[in-house]
């Protein structure tokens, strides 16, 4: 299969679904959703919908019953950045390539448009077009997990918390595991879910989620280091400026790229039992550790 065209054909689709799921940049108030749409369309990959929308094919599903769902991801997704790179939290003044939202806009502006676009996500599932209600539900409780304090903002809680410590390996996985984790295993979770996988479908693809979860936030160290600002699109070297632990440097760059790579094949294996519709879910994972940016 051709990754690099499936992977544009499905952003287009979330692009779109963002277009029209959300309100309009020009809604009043305007300033609030000038901020939003800033963040949300300004070159991100779309990795978490586009696994929503991957998982849900692999489950035979139609991409109408997930995209939703896929879009509720980018907005999480998008809302984490714009919080992350505010002044009390990580303070970065570049993301996506641009100066960040609370740079454009104002800080006062940057939180509310990460509010909203958390509580956009919830609608935009509420509001699924699809019969399985049971599916919907399912996917609204994994999401609202995911992303909160035994997720993603758990994670980011212990992030802030080590910051210039030495932490142990353990507490370095656990960082990883649910800043980055939880939200990408989630999307897998959530387009099986709405797909209508069998459990022990959602099982194997609980596998190649939490490999893959993890691969990215190893890759993303990885490219902090040998990466450059231009091409990241974010400042590259700020996890040593920031006196933050990562696996480069708790376990050395080759002992990183080793684990992320074994990851990446542990992900495929977890894919076994699935037929070639399964194949583009195994090339993102190859994607996920050979990626630039
Ligand atoms: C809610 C404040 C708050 C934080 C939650 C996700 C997160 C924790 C913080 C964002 C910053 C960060 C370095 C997260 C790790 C995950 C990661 C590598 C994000 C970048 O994701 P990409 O590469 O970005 O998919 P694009 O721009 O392509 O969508």
């Amino acid at each position: 299969m051709n990754l690099e065209r499936y992977l544009a054909e499905k952003a287009g689709i979330v692009n779109k679904g963002l277009k029209d799921l959300l309100p309009k940049e020009d809604e009043y108030p305007q300033s609030l959703h000038r901020a939003m749409h800033y963040s949300l369309f300004a070159g991100g990959k779309r990795l978490r919908p586009i696994l929503v929308l991957a998982a849900c094919e692999t489950a035979g599903g139609k991409t109408e019953e997930a995209i939703n769902t896929a879009c509720a991801f980018e907005c999480i997704h998008t809302y984490s950045l714009i919080h992350d790179d505010l002044p009390a939290i990580d303070n970065d003044d570049l993301r996506r390539g641009r100066p960040a939202c609370h740079k454009a806009w104002g800080e006062a502006a940057a939180i509310l448009a990460g509010d909203a676009l958390l509580t956009a996500a919830f609608e935009l599932i509420a509001k699924t077009p699809s019969a399985n209600k049971e599916a919907i539900i399912r996917a609204a409780a994994e999401v609202a997990r995911a992303a909160g304090s035994t997720g993603m903002i758990g994670g980011q809680m212990i992030d802030i918390e080590s910051e210039g410590k030495d932490i142990p390996f353990p507490v370095l996985e656990y960082i990883h595991i649910h800043k980055t984790g939880e939200l990408i295993l989630a999307a897998v979770r959530c387009g099986a879910i709405l797909g209508g996988a069998k459990e022990a479908e959602i099982e194997a693809l609980d596998g190649y989620g939490k490999a893959i979860g993890l691969a990215f936030q190893i890759a993303d160290d990885i490219l902090d280091v040998e990466g450059s600002t231009e091409v990241l699109g974010k400042t590259a070297g700020a996890d040593e400026k920031k006196g933050k632990a990562t696996y480069p440097s708790l376990i050395g760059m080759d002992e990183s790229k080793k684990r992320a790579g074994e990851l990446v094949e542990k992900s495929i294996q977890s894919l076994s039992s699935f037929d070639k519709k399964a194949d583009p879910l195994r090339a993102i994972a190859r994607y996920i550790i050979s990626r630039r940016k």
